[in-house]
């Protein structure tokens, strides 16, 4: 099976969730890396996704089955990312911001992040700044990271970052916040802590985010 990492990609971009859920456990069975199926396969299927929606040939339910595909795959190399019985290496609270509905880049920076021993709170989709603000009181957290992937909602983040300011607890969290319209000067700008291109990055941020907080 040598070109199975352009099969996946080929699942991604069908829709096509038994497929690359099969081609996935293929891939690792093979041995492949979870990084070299992310990497090689996974992402550049999304990407081709969102170039074939910004030329109309995709519209939102071919994006959503591809993201459904991509999901499954995913879903598979979850497992081999987190370790096991580590103690937890800070608490992160995690969730899309609230109006925006994309989780799978959010998904993949919460899996990275767990990988890396920390202890992961998804809050899902469309979180609001209260409801990130309750769960940092409630999970005690150390870190808020917070996802966009709209230029609208990308807005939203600075409210969540203010929430956090006016209710006293914004010097017990580091903020960091990504997702493709975020840039550094965009995180500077709203008063986040870091920002990370990309989820393989998270969890050194955080580690240096952490490390600068003892
Ligand atoms: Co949407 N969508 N979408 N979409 N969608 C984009 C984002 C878009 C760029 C497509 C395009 O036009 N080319 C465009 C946004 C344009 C803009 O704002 N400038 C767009 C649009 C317009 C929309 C709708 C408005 C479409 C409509 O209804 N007319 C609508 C909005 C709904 C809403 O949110 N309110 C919509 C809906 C959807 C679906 C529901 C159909 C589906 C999402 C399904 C899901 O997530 N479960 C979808 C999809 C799949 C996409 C694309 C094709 C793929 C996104 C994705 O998952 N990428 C996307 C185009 C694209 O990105 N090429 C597009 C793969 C993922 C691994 O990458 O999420 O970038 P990404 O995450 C990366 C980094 O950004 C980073 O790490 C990840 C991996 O390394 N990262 C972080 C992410 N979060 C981070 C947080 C961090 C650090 C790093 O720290 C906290």
């Amino acid at each position: 099976m040598e070109n199975v990492m352009s099969q996946i990609s080929d699942g991604v971009l069908d829709g096509n969730m038994a497929q690359t859920r099969e081609l996935v456990q293929a891939a690792i069975d093979l041995g492949k890396s979870p990084d070299e199926i992310l990497h090689s396969a996974l992402i550049p299927a999304m990407d081709e996704v969102g170039h074939l929606f910004e030329v109309e040939e995709y519209y939102v339910p071919e994006m959503l089955l591809s993201a459904r595909a991509m999901q499954a795959g995913l879903d598979l190399i979850k497992p081999l990312l987190a370790e096991a019985d580590v103690e937890p290496a800070g608490r992160v609270v995690i969730g899309t911001v609230s109006g925006d509905l994309h989780d799978i880049g959010k998904n993949l920076v919460a899996m990275m992040l767990e990988g890396a021993g920390f202890e992961v709170h998804d809050l899902g989709v469309d979180v609001s700044s209260e409801d990130f603000l309750n769960a940092v009181y409630e999970k005690n957290a150390d870190i808020v990271a917070i996802s966009a992937m709209l230029t609208t909602t990308m807005l939203n983040m600075e409210k969540t970052v203010k929430t956090l300011e006016s209710s006293g607890l914004r010097d017990q969290v580091k903020i960091i916040i990504g997702g493709a319209p975020v840039t550094y000067d965009f995180a500077e700008q709203i008063g986040a802590d870091g920002h990370a291109p990309d989820a393989s990055q998270v969890a050194r941020l955080v580690r240096e985010l952490l490390a600068r907080k003892l």
